[in-house]
């Protein structure tokens, strides 16, 4: 009887669908979101513009990041508030390396880091995100199909990669943080990644959670805690929970993720946030997250996934000040979950 009424408990708690109120359409091509001054909201454009949305949707230029590559899945990738003025953002640059540079309204540019990635125009990671002052930056297999630099596994190659470094650091660019892996390029938190084009860091749980688009068959998320332990996540010996490529297996401790799905479902996954606002109470502590290619928008917890709805070619989710889910599509939209 007991077992019955919990039972019955969790299976009432599961969210339902959810509305997608559209913000704006007047975006080009955004690639990300996140809360600007006051009640505004900052959006990056792949043309390398930042554009600010006030709530009643109107929407004016904020910056411009110049010098950026934007064929293919290149451009203005993400970008981490600092306060109203500062900010960092993560872009390919005219050679095609990701650039994360800290940029000052009305002032320049002081460039953090940077990863060559010259060969192909696909796979560039580009998420930066800001917790406890430190910064996390993903980085792709540098691209093409199948990790053809075997570079997602290699320990001294940034790419496929989740970094954390510390970006205020006298007059240095940025500093390896105390807390970071002591092995190795003390600079990599997570590695056997493919394109973890979008990660998110959920406070209450200190936990990363990872979205890591596939190669042929297999999305995936991933999740760690950020407490300083290092993380493979096993591409290209895995795509998935499937064996991709079985001569780069050797000696692995690999860490296997939290949810897949395959192609009958969608062909590019598009990592989300841990909800933790309060208009939408039977969302709380889920993972929501989606995929570009079906549009389809689901919520991940404890094992259960549910449907939220359809949100088609979606780029990217992000929080508001309140801590309010939207997301971005490559059309032109921002729309917000209620
Ligand atoms: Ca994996």
């Amino acid at each position: 009887m007991f077992a019955e009424v919990l039972l019955a408990t969790t299976l009432a708690s599961a969210p339902g669908p959810v509305d997608f109120q559209t913000l704006t359409s007047d975006l080009a091509q955004p690639t990300s979101v996140v809360a600007g001054p006051k009640r505004s909201l900052l959006v990056t454009e792949k043309e390398g513009r930042i554009v600010k949305v006030q709530p009643n949707g109107s929407t004016s230029t904020w910056f411009r990041v110049r010098g950026l590559s934007t064929d293919g899945e290149r451009g203005l990738l993400s970008m981490a508030r600092i306060n109203n003025k500062r900010f960092y953002a993560a872009y390919t640059n005219t050679r095609g390396a990701l650039q994360v540079s800290r940029f000052t309204k009305g002032g320049g540019e002081r460039k953090i880091i940077r990863i060559k990635h010259p060969d192909y125009a696909n796979h560039n990671g580009g998420q930066v995100a800001l917790h406890d002052g430190l910064l996390y930056i993903s980085t792709g297999d540098g691209g093409g199909s199948g990790d053809p630099f075997d570079a997602a596994r290699d320990l001294k190659d940034l790419r496929g990669k989740i970094l954390r470094i510390d970006p205020t650091c006298g007059k240095r660019p940025y500093c390896i943080p105390a807390s970071n892996p002591k092995a190795g390029d003390r600079r990599i938190l997570a590695y056997g990644l493919r394109n973890p084009w979008r990660f998110s860091i959920d406070g209450p749980t200190g936990q990363m959670w990872i979205g890591d688009v596939g190669q042929d068959k297999f999305e995936e998320v991933d999740r760690m805690p950020i407490d300083g332990r290092r993380f493979d996540f096993g591409w290209s010996c895995w795509e998935g929970r499937s064996r991709y490529d079985t001569q780069r297996c050797a000696g692995r401790n690999v860490t296997k993720p939290v949810l897949t799905y395959g192609r009958s479902q969608g062909g590019s996954i598009t990592g989300g946030y841990v909800y933790r606002g309060a208009r939408i109470t039977s969302l709380q502590g889920w993972y929501v997250f989606g995929d570009f290619i079906s549009g389809d928008v689901w919520a991940y917890k404890d094992g259960r996934r549910v449907r939220l709805g359809q949100a088609d070619r979606v780029t990217s989710f992000g929080v508001d000040s309140a801590g309010e889910l939207l997301l971005t599509a490559i059309d032109g939209t921002l729309a917000r979950l209620r």
